[in-house]
This record gives structure tokens, C-alpha cells and sequence, in this order.
């Protein structure tokens, strides 16, 4: 039998004691593990942990490398050495779906408001790419998370390695690399001296804002487990500065010019003036220049609905108020967004001809949206000068009266919204009224995908920034109950409630387990209508006639899903996970079972009986979906007529 090539040399097996002088003999995943253990992030002169925990789940991948690492983290972790401090503790979650524990993962970074950041390590193939949809998913939202995916063997001994894709054009791709499009900083770590520089690269995107999002350093199966000696310098602690950069002083008057010629102002606050904690100055600012404030579902919060020019959510799913504003606006400040199609209504909700964009923006490519007027800062650092440069200036009185107005009509016009409808169920706006009511202002409501992002953004009033937690830059089901999880973590002492329709909850339910495990109390309401009410109404809308988005059997005659209810019980289904259940179906008993949740000590789950035909909350704003441009359906026909005349106002702003 011949020798094996890539037999790793015998090595003592503690480690240390054979390193070289001014080095540490580790495996890569215990370099790993020690080098994350000892990061730090700091802003405001405020330092804590940059990476504080790691979610995992083991395959053949990571197993005997990361997860060695990890164990030997708990177990026995290093004592200080060769002038590095001791390694400290990097504390290990288990989850059920690797999507499900990035979607923790980024919410608990979100509700750290960036500072902080959670490692995720999986197993080589299907582990691995169950992660692309969360990484994708942060790097849209702007969040920082660190994932490892387990990657094929470099030394190719075994290839085809269990769960391997073979190129034969190209042997270096693996299936990681449908991780490069969704990752901020993509790397795969062949040799161990790699891990040096990656690491140290990887660490300054996941604390840089403008450049945050999923960072990904893929993992060799067998480089996991090479030992190599490291230079003790790599091990110190080390603290990432957060900054916050001040806008150049000729685009601050640049900006100072549009602005003070404005007569109808406002100003869309986005998730950029949360992450940056910009609320006091943001209040300020629009006290001191009486513009008003419209928000995106990211946003919603930076300003409170207590503040009288807090008229929020714009756009698609907006409220009136904001929206007749928008249309009338001659001057946009948009803070920390994106605009995406939802907060634009698809480029239809700015109507004056003359309108012109002032963004403020701490990455030059959203600052540069709509042919804007650029500020390239921190949202807290750039409301600041602006208010300073505008000192003594105020848009004109009678367009906050305006306002004040539009948002009262709107209030009185939603009222019965949050009163019990003509009908067996309850429609949800019913219960997020009650909802908005029981939650404490420093509680955190979560949700993603459905009709209720709509619902939320139109009717919901968050009192401080983190209250309100939508995910609506992937608006990805599944990631409501797993992103729960993550926000109590990051805010024990927050009542955590997650929203969380029916469709959503099948798709992804596997995380109560881990709820359970880890006692963490969370709230999840469950929306039980049978279907998809959000694309049924999409669909009816649309000329498609709710086609294939109901829950219903296969009926016999005619074939199709229009037959009973499934008998699918999501009560009996939670409760075999080992957590309570109330059910209800009307909005009063929703409010007792909120408050005995509240009380309990432990995770609890609501499931509410909702009506899968609303009503929703009225509203102007426009989405584009398009519509069938021919067809036999007369249903079609008739909403491509009327997507026609939508699509009349869109424009791009230029
Ligand atoms: C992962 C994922 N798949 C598909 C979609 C498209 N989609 C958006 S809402 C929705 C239905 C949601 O159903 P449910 O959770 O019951 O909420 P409801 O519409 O009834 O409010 C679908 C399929 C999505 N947003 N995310
Ligand atoms: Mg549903």
C-alpha cells in the first residue's frame, strides 16, 4: 500500500508546548474560535463583544473542526499564553434549520443595532446552502452576520466527498459559491495562513455600515482540522471602531441650498436613523424645521407617534397622510433608506414635476438614489449639521398645519378599522389595534411576509425605535419565529412578539424547538386564515382569482384546491413541541390571552382565527405587479386595463 500523500505530519498531540516561540499551535477552527472570542466593537466610547455567540448546526463538515473548537471553548478553554490573553468564551446555540439560525442571527444584530453580529457554522452541501436565503436576506437588510459554511476537502484526497458538487470544468467551485452574489465579503480558507488576513478583513465589513451584510468565510472540511502555528499577535483583544462619519462641508451646503428652498418638505426616516440611534436627532431636527416625517417599514420608530409630525408609513402600504404629502412634496430627505419599490409605491408616490432628493446616507450608492443631492454620513452626525446649517430656517407653517391635518383626517378614516366587523372572524387590523395597545413601548413586535407588513406599516404607532421590527427588504417567510429568538437575546427584558401568518408558520416552524431548549420567553401570534390572504388579494386584484393560494384539499370533481380545509391543526402542532397554546377567535379574547402570555414565565403561542378577507386598511398607494398583457380570462383582461392606467405616473426622478 503507498504512502498517503496528505497524511498530516505527527504532531505532539496538546500542541503548544512544540510551537515555535512567539507563535500558538491551533487547529484553524480553534484559531477561529479564539481569534472571534476576542473581538470587540465600539462606538459612542461605548465597547462590547462583536461576536457573542456562535449558532450551529454539525455535519461531517464542521463536526470534528468547529464544533472541536467550540466544545473545547466550554470545556477547557486556554489559559493565557505566550503573552495572549486567555481565550474567552464563545457560547454555542443549536438550532433546527440553518436558514432559521441566520434569521436569528440577524435579528439579533438588528436589535443590537449592528454593533454586535452572531457566527453561524454548518455543514459542508445542504447545511451550507440552507444559509444562502439568510445571507442573502442580511446583506439586503444591511445586517451584520458572520457565516461559516463548511466547505469540500483542499486537499482533494477523497473527492467526491460526501454532499459534493463536481465541476469538471473548474475544481475550486463548490457549492458555496452561490454565497459570493448575497455576501459582503466572500472568502474559502484552502491554506490556514489564509485565515489571517480573511479574518481581519472579514471583522472590519461586518462593523463597517456603509459596507455591513452577510460575511462569509468558507471552511475546508479538512483545513478546519490542520493545525498550524499563529502568531500570538492574532489572539489579543482587539476593538473595532463603529464610526460615524461627518458629511464633507461643501455637500453640506449643497444640501443646505435644496433645503431651504423647499416649500413642501419632508423627510422619509429608514432603518439607516435607527441603526445609527439618530431618534434624538432626528426629533430635534424636525422640531427645529417643522418638516414632517414619513416612515418605511424600516424606519418606522425612528421618529415616535407621539410627535406631531410624525405622519408615518409611506408608500405601497402607506397611510394617506403620507402619501398625499409625498405626491405634493417638492423637496425629499431621505435618512438612512434604501427606497425600495414599497416606500417609492414603484415610483408613483412623488408627483410634483420639480421634486428633488437631499439623502443622507451613510453609503454613497443609496445616497445617490433619485438623483439626489448627496450627504454621504451618519444619520445622527448629518441630521445634526443639517439642523445647525439650517439654524433660523422653517418650512413654511401652513404645510405643518397641512400636516397635522392629514393625519387626523387619516386617524378618524382607519377608526373603524380597529371595531369589530360584520362577520364570524375577526380581520387582523382588529388585532393589531389591541396588540398596539398591550405592548409596552420597549417591546419589540416582529414580522416579515403576508398581508400584515401592510397592515403594520399603515396602522401601526411605535413609540421607541426598536418596537417595531418588520424584515421587508426580503420579506422572507420563515423569518419571524427563529428572528424572535434573536431580539430576546439581544432584549431579554423586552417582551418579544412575533406575527406570524399561517402560510409562514408551515414553512418554517422548527425553531420552537430551540425556543424551548433555551427558555427563551418569546410570543408568537399565529394568524390561522387558510391561505395566503395577502397573495389571494394580490391575486384577485390581479386578475388571477385567488388562483392556488388558499389552503384547501385537492375537491374530486373539480380538481382542483378549492375542497375543504385541511385538517391541519396548528394548535396540536405547537403544543407537541412542548409549548402552550390559547386559541382564540375574537379580539377580546385575544386581549386576555395577550395578558396571561405576558404574565407566564415561559414561551407562549396565541393562535387567532382570523378572516382571510380582511378588511385591510384603505389607502392610495400603488404597487407594480404586472399584469398579463393578453389573455382568454376576462378577469385579466379587465386588470390589465386598469394596470395600465396605474402605470401612468410612474416616472424616474432625475
Ligand atoms: C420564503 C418566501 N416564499 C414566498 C413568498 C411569497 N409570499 C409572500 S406572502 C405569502 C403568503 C403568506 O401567507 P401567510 O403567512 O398565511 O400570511 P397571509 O398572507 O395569510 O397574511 C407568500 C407565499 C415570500 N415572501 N417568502
Ligand atoms: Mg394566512
Amino acid at each position: 500500500m503507498s504512502e498517503n500523500p496528505s497524511a498530516p505530519a505527527a504532531a505532539p498531540a496538546d500542541g503548544t508546548s512544540s510551537a515555535p516561540a512567539g507563535t500558538i499551535r491551533l487547529t484553524v477552527a480553534q484559531a477561529l474560535v479564539r481569534f472571534l472570542a476576542a473581538q470587540h466593537s465600539e462606538r459612542d466610547g461605548v465597547r462590547q463583544r462583536l461576536i457573542p455567540g456562535t449558532f450551529g448546526i454539525f455535519g461531517h463538515g464542521n463536526v470534528a473542526g468547529v464544533g472541536q473548537a467550540l466544545l473545547q471553548n466550554a470545556v477547557d478553554p486556554a489559559p493565557a499564553e505566550a503573552g495572549a490573553p486567555a481565550e474567552a468564551q464563545m457560547p454555542y446555540y443549536q438550532a433546527r434549520n440553518e436558514q432559521n439560525m441566520v434569521h436569528t442571527a440577524v435579528a439579533y444584530a438588528r436589535t443590537k443595532n449592528r454593533l454586535q453580529a452572531m457566527a453561524c457554522t454548518a455543514s459542508i452541501g445542504p447545511g451550507s446552502t440552507n444559509m444562502v436565503t439568510g445571507a442573502a436576506l442580511a446583506t439586503i437588510d444591511r445586517i451584520p452576520v458572520l457565516i461559516l459554511p463548511s466547505d469540500v476537502f483542499a486537499n482533494r484526497a477523497v473527492d467526491p466527498v460526501l454532499q459534493q458538487l463536481e465541476d469538471e470544468r473548474a475544481m475550486d467551485v463548490t457549492v458555496n459559491d452561490a454565497f459570493r452574489p448575497v455576501s459582503r465579503y466572500f472568502d474559502r480558507i484552502w491554506r490556514p495562513e489564509q485565515l489571517i488576513p480573511s479574518l481581519l478583513a472579514a471583522m472590519r465589513v461586518l462593523t463597517d455600515p456603509a459596507e455591513t451584510g452577510a460575511v462569509t468565510i468558507c471552511l475546508p472540511q479538512d483545513v478546519q482540522a490542520e493545525a498550524h502555528d499563529w502568531p500570538v499577535e492574532l489572539f489579543a483583544e482587539r476593538t473595532w471602531h463603529v464610526g460615524r462619519p461627518v458629511p464633507e462641508p461643501a455637500a453640506l451646503d449643497r444640501a443646505l441650498e435644496v433645503i431651504r428652498g423647499a416649500q413642501r418638505p419632508v423627510v422619509i426616516a429608514g432603518g439607516g436613523a435607527i441603526y445609527s440611534e439618530a431618534s434624538e436627532a432626528l426629533a430635534a431636527f424636525t422640531d427645529a424645521t417643522g418638516i414632517p416625517v414619513l416612515d418605511t417599514q424600516a424606519g418606522k420608530g425612528a421618529l415616535s407617534a407621539d410627535h406631531p409630525l410624525c405622519i408615518g408609513g409611506i408608500g405601497a402600504t402607506g397611510n394617506d397622510a403620507a402619501n398625499t404629502l409625498a405626491a405634493e412634496a417638492d423637496v425629499v430627505i431621505g435618512v438612512g433608506t434604501r427606497y425600495t419599490d414599497f416606500t417609492t409605491a414603484s415610483h408613483t408616490a412623488f408627483r410634483n414635476p420639480d421634486v428633488r432628493f437631499v439623502n443622507l446616507n451613510v453609503k454613497a450608492f443609496d445616497a445617490a438614489k433619485h438623483a439626489a443631492t448627496m450627504l454621504v454620513a451618519d444619520a445622527r452626525e448629518g441630521l445634526a449639521a443639517l439642523q445647525a446649517g439650517l439654524s433660523g430656517w422653517q418650512a413654511p407653517a401652513a404645510h405643518g398645519e397641512r400636516a397635522r391635518q392629514l393625519r387626523a383626517d387619516w386617524e378618524q378614516l382607519v377608526e373603524p378599522c380597529f371595531q369589530p366587523h360584520d362577520q364570524e372572524l375577526p380581520a387582523q387590523p382588529e388585532i393589531f389595534g389591541a396588540l398596539n395597545e398591550l405592548m409596552g413601548d420597549t417591546d419589540i413586535v416582529i414580522n416579515a411576509a403576508g398581508s400584515m407588513p401592510g397592515d403594520l406599516q399603515a396602522l401601526w404607532k411605535a413609540r421607541s425605535p426598536q418596537q417595531y421590527h418588520l424584515e421587508y427588504g426580503y420579506s422572507c417567510m420563515g423569518y419571524e419565529l427563529p428572528a424572535s429568538l434573536g431580539a430576546k437575546m439581544a432584549a431579554p427584558e423586552s417582551e418579544v412578539v412575533a406575527i406570524i401568518g399561517d402560510g409562514t408558520f408551515q414553512m418554517a416552524p422548527q425553531e420552537i424547538a430551540t425556543i424551548v431548549a433555551e427558555r427563551f420567553k418569546v410570543i408568537l401570534v399565529i394568524l390561522q386564515n387558510h391561505g395566503w390572504s395577502s397573495i389571494g388579494s394580490l391575486s384577485e386584484s390581479h386578475g388571477s382569482q385567488r388562483f392556488g393560494t388558499k389552503y384547501r384539499m385537492r375537491d374530486e370533481s373539480s380538481g382542483m384546491l378549492d375542497g375543504d380545509k385541511l385538517p391541519f391543526d396548528i394548535p396540536a402542532n405547537i403544543r407537541s413541541y412542548g409549548l402552550e397554546v390559547q386559541e382564540v377567535s375574537d379580539t377580546e379574547s385575544f386581549r386576555e390571552a395577550y395578558r396571561r402570555a405576558e404574565q407566564s414565565e415561559e414561551a407562549t403561542a396565541i393562535v387567532v382565527n382570523t378572516s382571510l378577507y380582511g378588511p385591510n386598511p384603505p389607502g392610495i398607494g400603488w404597487w407594480d405587479v404586472p399584469v398579463s398583457a393578453v389573455s382568454r380570462l376576462e378577469s385579466t383582461q379587465q386588470a390589465r386595463t386598469q394596470y395600465e392606467q396605474d402605470l401612468v405616473p410612474q416616472r424616474h426622478y432625475l
